[in-house]
């Protein structure tokens, strides 16, 4: 291609995003939690002690379920369910990480696109094995013996939820929700999202949280808006 022609695409493409964003609003809310908090057991590491010793021979909190000190809950993870068919999304340039760091998974739930590079990292000195459960994309399951070691991988097709886990440490596990779009978070530890440049319409978000389910709403997103999408889970 001659560089004539680049400098109209780069313009092209800029333009269509500023036009994109003028068009687009923000889904915000906050997972709140009520009830009586679980009495999950906490994780022991005796089956590996190099795994104890890097939490100073303690026990670890469980994060299948996190209540925030303000009654929120993190690790939900809020995306649009409906409302973007036929509509295409380039896939994201930047990679995903997941790190095995302290013999557990950081982070423990997150969002990606299909086709999107996710980086697997082992920051223990210790053998980790991560085995990826997809039922619309390939499985794999890498075992990662050195200290420091990448592997890249991606998931090809739409899943919610993707189930990961270690097949050496079973108190490992992650989830993984992997969208053919960019509209998707996970709740903080106030329990906050934040849905970023949702064009104008009409959609369904979907909270998701590992023991609690799924809980959806309708929102109408419009130019330059934010809408709230407060979401409530618990006993
Ligand atoms: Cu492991």
């Amino acid at each position: 291609m001659s560089s004539k022609l680049r400098l109209p695409s780069f313009l092209l493409t800029t333009l269509c995003l500023v036009a994109m964003q003028a068009f687009a609003g923000n889904v915000t809310g906050k997972i709140n939690f009520k009830g009586a908090k679980p009495n999950l057991p906490a994780i022991t590491m005796n089956a590996d002690q190099k795994c104890l010793k890097m939490h100073g021979g303690k026990t670890v909190a469980s994060e299948q379920v996190v209540v925030n000190p303000n009654n929120t809950l993190r690790y939900a993870l809020v995306y649009v369910k409906k409302g973007l068919e036929g509509k295409k999304f380039p896939t994201a340039k930047d990679k995903m990480t997941i790190d095995q760091k302290g013999c557990m998974y950081n982070p423990h739930v997150f969002g990606m696109m299909a086709g999107q590079s996710l980086e697997i990292l082992n920051s223990d000195p210790v053998i980790h094995n991560i085995h990826a459960l997809p039922k619309n994309s390939t499985q794999f399951n890498i075992g990662q013996p050195k200290q420091g070691q990448k592997t890249t991988k991606t998931f090809d097709k739409p899943e919610m939820p993707v189930k990961v886990k270690c097949d050496v440490h079973p108190w490992m596990g992650a989830w993984i929700g992997v969208f053919d779009h960019p509209f998707y978070a996970v709740s903080d530890d106030k329990g906050n999202f934040t849905i970023k440049n949702l064009p104008a319409g009409e959609y369904e978000i979907e909270a998701w949280h590992e023991k609690y389910g799924s809980q959806s709403m309708k929102v109408t997103v419009g130019a330059s808006d934010t809408k709230t999408a407060d979401f409530t889970f618990g006993q």
